[in-house]
């Protein structure tokens, strides 16, 4: 029961790992996660917890093998559909003893498939047929093809086998060494499935040299301990159905083992047994396959966070490198400043300077705003078009990703910067040139500074703050840095004059810090729409770890409940069968026994058959 606690764990962390971006390994490890979660529904716990539920043999194999056939033969009456058209069954048949009707109608295994009592060739449906002769404990079940050209049926198929205590094989002397067969049958073997081949179909001059060569075949991949059974092709009878004494090996076999406790236990724990290393086994990834998610998730929000930390940087240096010192702001300034006028008040003595420039700058209030307004649409123009290749470079490093591809796809607004930001940008600048005045109308209050700096002059002393800041000089002088320098010489000796040196560096700085952070926060407003995106992905690298420790978990889990029990893959199949038909032997005697001396009863069938001569094969 700590076991089925454990897989329980499992099958969640499973069914929460989701793989939503399109990546190289998603589709297969999407389809091995729903894989395992159907087989833990159907199968692996239902049985753990139900360990005495009958024993469920499933007849799968090729289209046109036999199957339906088989069971309708083994049960005496047409309980399944056989055809000549390929694939002819769709749908499954569950033929089981009605005592044991408790154990099939509800949905104890294989809850996907809908329970119906008529014939259906619906997928998804379950036929139940009560047949009184089976022995109750034992349930056939007639499984659709696995390898014709209907990809449902396939499907449906593994699945089928899946859910299956035992796998009854069935193929024809005519195609046994068919690969997709062979695929499947090695899958199981590799699995440690409980395995019984039938070969149907066998011309009576083959029944020495065909199932020996099966038999090889078997012993050479790992089957050497699977019951074969040869049946020797015969007439149907009008029900489509083989002489009784063709399939009463088989049906001795099932019965026997059904009826033993100890011997169905083992069938019953080996293929158990299988089914969870299995499962263990291919879990892992699934959390690779999530791991990877989580990867290209970061991947892409590193790309995003690039970009926008470039525009963040390129705006930090353009508005300090002389950049915006350019046309509109230059020549809005030196309307402002004049020629002559104010150079020549600033070479006067510093204790009736401040006064004089104070003057200044209060009467001409309105041309040092222009200053501030061209200023302002520098800025604005630069971050805007900063913001908008941000966007642009996130955009294309997401093309170059598959996942970015698809998220991009699901996200057409992303293609552009957002369409608040303009506005955003504006508003941004007007704040800040604000907080620029307000700082400058502080420093001007303060007792520092003897000079009072008016509302009017305020602008003044903000808008020769601001071109300060946009070239910082860094020691450049007038002559080196052309005339944006000498402009820039300029507006430094008038703020030094009102505030004195180390203000106006403190000044200048704090601002510039403020600048900085209110780009870096607009900035950050538009990366989060890329960065919103990603995290709206159901994408958690806490359910890789929730896999991992789930399939540890099972994996001691089985240990404590493999002590006391059989050891599952030491189970010995044909011991199991000994003495219940000659027709099943050992490995080292199984083809001889069912070939060179075979069964009683099988010297019956081909003593009374008439060999079906027109099936040629
Ligand atoms: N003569 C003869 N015909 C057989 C024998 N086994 C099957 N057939 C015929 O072969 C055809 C296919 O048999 P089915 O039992 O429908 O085959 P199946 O494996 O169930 O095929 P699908 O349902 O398509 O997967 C039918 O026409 C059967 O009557 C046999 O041993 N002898
Ligand atoms: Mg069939």
């Amino acid at each position: 029961m700590v076991l089925a606690a454990s897989l329980a764990a499992l099958r969640s962390a499973l069914e929460h790992g989701k793989l939503p971006l399109e990546l190289p390994d998603s589709k297969a490890s999407a389809s091995t996660a729903r894989q395992i979660v159907a087989q833990l529904d159907d199968y692996v716990l239902p049985r753990l917890v139900n360990l005495e539920a009958p024993l469920l043999a499933v007849i799968g194999g090729s289209t046109g093998a036999g199957k339906s056939t088989l069971i309708n033969s083994l049960v005496g009456r047409v309980v399944s559909e056989t055809g000549v058209i390929r694939p002819t069954t769709r749908s499954p048949v569950l033929v089981y003893n009605p005592a044991d009707e408790h154990w099939f109608s509800d949905e104890r295994i294989l809850p996907g498939l809908i329970r119906s009592r008529v014939t259906s060739h619906d997928q998804r449906s379950l036929q139940l047929v009560h047949e009184p002769t089976l022995p109750s404990g034992l349930a056939l079940l007639d499984a659709p093809d696995i390898d014709s050209v209907v990809e449902l049926n396939r499907t449906l198929a593994t699945q089928l086998l899946d859910a299956a205590d035992l796998w009854l094989f069935v193929t024809s002397a005519a195609r046994y060494a068919d690969a997709v067969p062979w695929e499947f049958l090695l899958a199981a073997a590799e699995r440690g499935a409980s395995i019984a081949v039938v070969l149907d179909r066998v011309p009576p001059g083959a029944m020495v040299v065909v199932p020996r060569d099966l038999g090889r075949l078997m012993t050479e991949r790992g089957l050497a301990e699977a019951p074969l059974f040869a049946v020797p092709e015969t007439l149907v009878d009008h029900l489509g159905l083989l002489p009784d004494a063709a399939v009463a090996p088989i049906r001795t076999y099932l019965a026997t083992l059904s009826a033993d406790k100890d011997a169905k236990e083992r069938v019953v724990r080996r293929t158990l047994d299988g089914a969870i290393a299995s499962l263990v086994a291919r879990a892992p990834e699934v959390a690779a396959a999530v791991d990877n998610q989580v990867a290209a998730v970061d991947l892409l929000r590193e790309d995003a966070e690039k970009s926008f930390a470039e525009a963040v940087r390129t705006v930090r240096v353009q508005s300090a490198d002389g950049t915006l010192l350019r046309g509109e702001v230059l020549s809005r300034w030196h309307d402002y400043v004049g020629t002559g006028d104010l150079m020549r008040t600033l070479d006067q003595k510093v204790s009736r300077l401040r006064d004089r420039v104070v003057g200044f700058l209060a009467g001409h209030s309105q041309r040092a705003e222009q200053v501030g307004v061209a200023a302002g649409s520098g800025l604005e123009a630069l971050i805007s078009a900063e913001g908008a290749a941000a966007n642009e470079r996130a955009v294309s490093a997401w093309q170059a990703h598959p996942a970015g591809r698809q998220v991009l796809a699901d996200h057409p607004e992303l293609a552009g910067p957002s369409s608040e930001l303009p506005a955003l940008v504006a508003r941004t600048i007007r704040d800040w040139q604000s907080d620029v005045l307000e700082l400058v109308g502080k420093e001007g209050a303060s007792k520092r500074t003897t000079a009072r700096i008016t509302a009017y002059s305020v602008n003044g002393v903000g808008a020769a703050l601001m071109l300060l800041i946009f070239f910082n000089t860094g020691g450049i002088t007038g002559a080196e840095g052309g005339v944006a320098a000498g402009t820039v010489v300029l507006a430094q000796r008038l703020l030094e004059s009102v505030f004195g040196d180390e203000a106006v560096r403190r000044l200048a700085e704090t601002a510039k810090q403020d600048l900085d952070a209110r780009v870096e926060g607009l900035m950050a407003s538009e990366l989060a729409r890329f960065t919103a995106v990603l995290d709206r992905l159901p994408i958690d690298a806490q359910r890789a770890e929730e896999i991992c420790q789930a399939v540890a978990q099972v994996s001691r889990d089985r240990q404590i409940d493999a002590a006391g029990q059989v050891v599952a893959a030491q189970a010995d199949l044909p011991e199991l069968s000994s003495g219940a038909t000659t027709a099943i032997a050992s490995d080292a005697t199984r083809v001889e026994l069912t070939t060179v001396s075979p069964s009683p009863t099988a010297e019956v069938v081909e003593a009374e058959l008439v060999p079906d001569e027109g099936a040629g094969r």
